[in-house]
């Protein structure tokens, strides 16, 4: 496969490009693209070099799969264009997520809505993904009714810019700001701008995006978004009411079984997942299973993923190994 990596030098480019290399994916050969400052560079990708060229150059190269992290006005502009040049288009961005037409995938819950037509498909908000790996085989057996989730987010969600702030200000030293607040020492329960209804784009994201992901616009879903001085990966505090009753160890047999998800929930012995321990890993991990004592047929969790990875990264490479599995894209497409 000839891939492209679009946003090769960002945080997440980056990280796709580690995730290729570790997962063996097919890649002979690798076409990194970044923005104008950084053709030229050279990129190393399982030990050898390959320079960075313009989006230009690339699409000139007709590669098999495009793997886009930069930026929603970019992808806006740019996706199409690999699309026409009969590239598969997988995109981080949020441009395209709630787009009717384009597909938005998980692969553990729904990459089977995926077909050889789909030349540009959505990459999921990385909160969102880590919720619906763990939500999904809970929702085939007892039918959600409703979540509430409450985010604490790492800094690496922000980019290269809130990680520098973070450490500036841990060192006293000033810098650029990616915040409007100090976020050592501190919580911002903002993510994203504001929209008219009082929540985030973050929350809202939360929100749509997993209806559109699971299927079912029945799943009512409200959430708080916020950022934490952490590194490592997002955690969130999930509540769920299921329109059947449940058995607490059902679930964790269930969650234990899902694909993508290790249950790390064994509080006498003080385990439960953090998101130090799910740096650089790409399963999602779930804790803190216990029933809701305030209301029936709900359920309390604590999910933890790293949001460079799952949440990014691996999620778009699993995509990509999907549609290499399945032969949706390549010369048997064309044939
Ligand atoms: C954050 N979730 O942690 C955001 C980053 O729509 O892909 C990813 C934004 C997105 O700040």
């Amino acid at each position: 496969m000839k891939i492209a990596v679009v946003g090769a030098t960002g945080l997440v480019g980056t990280k796709m490009l580690q995730v290729l290399a570790e997962r063996n994916f097919p890649v002979t050969e690798l076409i990194p693209v970044a923005s104008p400052k950084s053709i030229g560079k050279e990129i190393d990708f399982k030990g050898k070099k390959f320079k960075v060229v313009s989006v230009e150059d690339a699409i000139k190269q007709k590669p098999d799969i495009a793997l886009f992290s930069a930026g929603g006005s970019a992808s806006l502009e740019q996706a199409p264009l690999f699309a026409q040049a009969g590239t598969t288009v997988v995109d981080n961005s949020s441009a395209w997520r709630m787009d009717p037409t384009k597909k938005l995938v998980v692969p553990e819950v729904n990459a089977n809505v995926l077909t050889a037509d789909d030349k540009i498909i959505a990459n999921p908000n990385c909160s969102t993904i880590q919720m619906v790996v763990a939500l999904k085989p809970l929702h085939d057996r007892y039918k959600i009714k409703r979540v509430v989730v409450s985010t604490y987010q790492s800094v690496t969600g922000t980019g290269v810019k809130a990680v520098d702030q973070l450490f500036n200000e841990r060192k006293g030293i000033d810098g650029p700001k990616a915040y409007p607040y100090t976020i050592d020492l501190n919580v911002l329960p903002q993510i994203d701008v504001f929209t008219e209804n009082g929540y985030t784009k973050e929350e809202m994201k939360m929100v749509k995006e997993t209806n559109k992901i699971m299927g079912d616009d029945s799943i009512r879903v409200t959430a708080t978004t916020v950022r934490i001085p952490v590194m490592g990966g997002h955690s969130e505090s999930v509540n769920i009411e299921f329109e059947n009753d449940f058995d607490l160890a059902e679930v964790r047999e269930l969650l234990s079984a899902a694909p993508g998800v290790v249950v790390v929930d064994d509080t006498a012995n003080l385990k439960y997942p953090m998101p130090l321990d799910a740096h650089d890993k790409d399963e999602v991990f779930v804790g803190r299973i216990r029933r809701d004592e305030s209301q029936d047929k709900t359920l309390n969790c604590w999910i933890v993923a790293d949001n460079l990875r799952k949440g990014a990264a691996t999620n778009a490479v699993q995509i990509a190994e999907y549609l290499v599995a399945n032969h949706l894209v390549g010369q048997a497409v064309e044939a």
